[in-house]
């Protein structure tokens, strides 16, 4: 499940000036976990490695100034997100617009004056959290917690041409709840949706190894994405997630082949070619799913 609740703040200072290090440190000191560096190159690899909410960076610097630095951060993938203010004892609107130009959000002026620091860091404290828990409201279903449909759509590309790169082969299980109208119309859409949830939750505590995940994929369907999978293993996932509803033991009363809820699950797998698309994956895995409903549901079909 996502954790909406925003997690403890990481701030990096990066300046040559010890001093400047040490008052920085000691007017944020109940912002959150504080790191440092005295230079651009510790500067960037612990940005790489610790990926802070926020960069203190300061603009006089040598042998590389904060501008270069902050270009290294920005045009990197893993240090990107991290949001920089830098900190420059130039006051004029040159260096102003030459800092927000860089890709800073802000800057700090030195001499350093407490209560304007804190206030500015916490707007942007404040601007990073709610803008992650946006984001992970956007990727996420409400009523499940699962990823969302949107969030599949992007992730599929980019994992689809990630193990093009590699040619290893990319597993796809779509999930259909069988006779869920009925399941509905017999116990009502509220205790619908509670079974759904359960349903969630059973297939996302199968879903373990490394890179997969779950997402829902329409009303009653959810696809999982499973990397790096042979036929064998993908078999065995398909009995496995089966098996996890059927003794989950959701009574379905009117189920015409069970007396508790059930799914049908269609698999398919393959090796992405550069003139291949997740589409033709998710057609066939559809294809396999249609078979399992039409072999009378409560099954996998490869
Ligand atoms: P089959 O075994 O062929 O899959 O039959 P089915 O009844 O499951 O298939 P169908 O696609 O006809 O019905 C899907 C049902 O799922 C219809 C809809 O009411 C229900 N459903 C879809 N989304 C939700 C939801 O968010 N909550 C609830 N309670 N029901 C939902
Ligand atoms: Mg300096
Ligand atoms: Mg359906
Ligand atoms: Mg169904």
């Amino acid at each position: 499940m996502p954790a909406y609740l925003p997690k403890e703040s990481t701030i990096l200072i990066i300046d040559d000036d010890v001093n400047l290090i040490r008052m920085l440190s000691h007017i944020l000191k109940d912002f959150g976990k504080i790191l440092f560096a005295v230079n651009g190159d510790q500067g960037l690899q612990i940005a790489k490695e610790q990926k802070p909410d926020l960069i203190l960076l300061d603009v006089g610097m040598q042998p590389m100034d904060g501008y270069e630095v902050c270009r290294y951060l920005k045009n990197d993938e893993a240090t990107s997100k991290s949001a920089i203010i830098f900190v420059t004892a130039n006051t004029g609107m040159d260096t102003e617009i030459a800092c927000l130009n860089a890709g800073a959000v802000d800057f700090i002026t030195k001499p350093l004056n407490p209560p304007v620091v804190q206030a500015r860091v916490r707007t942007h404290l404040r601007l990073i959290h709610d803008s992650a828990a946006l984001e992970l409201l956007a990727q996420h279903d409400a009523l499940t917690g699962l990823y969302n449909r949107r969030y599949f759509d992007k992730a599929i590309e980019a994992e689809y041409s990630r193990l093009q790169r590699h040619q290893l082969p990319l597993g796809i299980a779509l999930v259909d709840i069988d006779y869920f109208k009925r399941y509905n119309d017999t116990y009502g859409h509220a205790a619908g949706d509670i079974a759904l949830k359960a349903v969630a939750q059973a297939i996302e505590a199968v879903t373990k190894r490394p890179g997969e995940f779950v997402a829902r994929y329409g009303g009653e369907e959810f696809v999982v994405v499973l990397p790096q999978i042979n036929e064998q293993t993908l078999q065995q996932y398909g009995q496995m997630i089966c098996e996890s509803i059927r003794v989950l033991e959701i009574p379905h009363s009117t189920s015409e082949i069970y007396q508790y809820i059930t799914i049908s699950v269609g698999l398919a797998y393959a090796i992405p070619t550069i003139d291949s698309s997740p589409q033709s994956l998710l057609d066939h895995a559809d294809q396999a799913l249609y078979r399992a409903k039409t072999l009378n549901r409560n099954r996998f079909e490869i």
